[in-house]
């Protein structure tokens, strides 16, 4: 079964929940344009998400999301403000959301954490996740180490529960061949973030849609947190940096607020500007309603 089906929305796609961007407007539009909306919780704090839920009530009566980035070192709270709002669906990144499952399920929302590996899953599936997103490191942001050609077929071969594929979709074909390695639904990012509705500068869409295949990179795997954006002058340099050694405090420097400055200020320069590597494939500035016609038109003429 789809899990469009699983949760009375009308295509099997989940927004996911962009830190910093997915704000409560914007995932009230993808709700309404048909696909899952998710708020990212990621760059706020507790009263911020309060606000973005309410928001995302008063312009939807469809069923919307929250994401939790468990690095937020306001999640505590967060997690408590969700559960207390009833949101329908609840995803997770950057870590392990165990201590948050028996609360989660007790206010009867569905959730569905995002793992980059076989053995989170598992554990998630015990401790009573509704479904499972895996996400390969095609995504923009924060990546583990498989692609999703490698990771979606060893993680529904591991669970019982529904796998969502994420990292590396953008179009019908990609959302077909996610179907054929077992998933049941897709999420994707970099796909809405060229949305007419998406909140982020222009100068940010810009830079997606002007990206090549080969226009993302990954910076800081030396310091053990991975993440996917577009190549451009800072990232250059803290390539650089990393390659020569530089200890985390030199390499923090280029961090610190950066995606901020990218989404709000459009500094795209020596901003952190997080895209997946199908931002190559996006070539125009489209109202979501017509992104999700579109990949369903071009998936309901695959053929294989
Ligand atoms: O979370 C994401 N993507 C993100 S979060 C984000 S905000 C940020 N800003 C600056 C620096 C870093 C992050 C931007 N993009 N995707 C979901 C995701 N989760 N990808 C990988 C994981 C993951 C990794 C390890 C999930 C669980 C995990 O497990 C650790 C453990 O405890 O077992």
């Amino acid at each position: 079964m789809r899990i469009n089906e699983l949760l009375g929305i009308k295509y099997p796609v989940f927004q996911g929940g962009m830190a910093n961007i997915s704000d409560g407007a914007f995932a009230a539009a993808i709700s309404e344009a048909g696909a899952l909306g998710i708020i990212g919780a990621g760059g706020m704090n507790a009263e911020a998400l309060a606000e973005q839920i309410k928001i995302c009530k008063d312009r939807t009566d469809k069923p919307f999301g929250v994401n939790i980035m468990l690095m937020n070192p306001d999640a505590d709270r967060m997690a408590e403000i969700a559960a207390g709002e009833g949101v329908a669906v609840i995803t997770t990144g950057a870590g392990n959301p165990g201590k948050y499952m028996k609360m989660w399920n007790d206010a009867g929302i569905k959730v569905f954490p995002v793992v980059s590996g076989v053995a989170l899953a598992r554990r998630l599936e015990d401790s009573g996740a509704f479904g499972i997103i895996a996400e390969g490191c095609e995504s923009g942001g924060h990546i583990g180490e498989l692609t999703t050609m490698a990771l979606v077929p060893q993680v529904v071969d591991a669970v019982k529960i529904p796998v969502i594929a994420a990292g590396g979709i953008a179009s019908g074909r990609q959302m077909a061949a996610a179907f054929a390695l077992g998933a049941c639904g897709i999420q994707a990012g970099t796909m809405f973030l060229v949305s007419s509705e998406c909140p982020v500068h222009e100068n940010y869409k810009e830079a997606v849609i002007a990206a090549r295949d080969t226009g993302t990179a990954v910076t800081g795997r030396s310091a053990g947190a991975p993440v996917r954006v577009l190549k451009n002058a800072m990232v250059r340099e803290y390539l650089k940096l990393e390659k020569e050694g530089a200890d985390l405090m030199e390499l923090e420097k280029f961090t610190l607020g950066s995606l901020r400055r990218a989404v709000k200020d459009g500094d795209t320069k020596t901003g952190s500007v997080m895209a997946g590597q199908v931002s190559g494939m996006l070539k125009e500035i489209r109202p979501a309603a017509e992104i999700l016609e579109n990949l369903m038109k071009e998936y309901e003429n695959v053929r294989i």
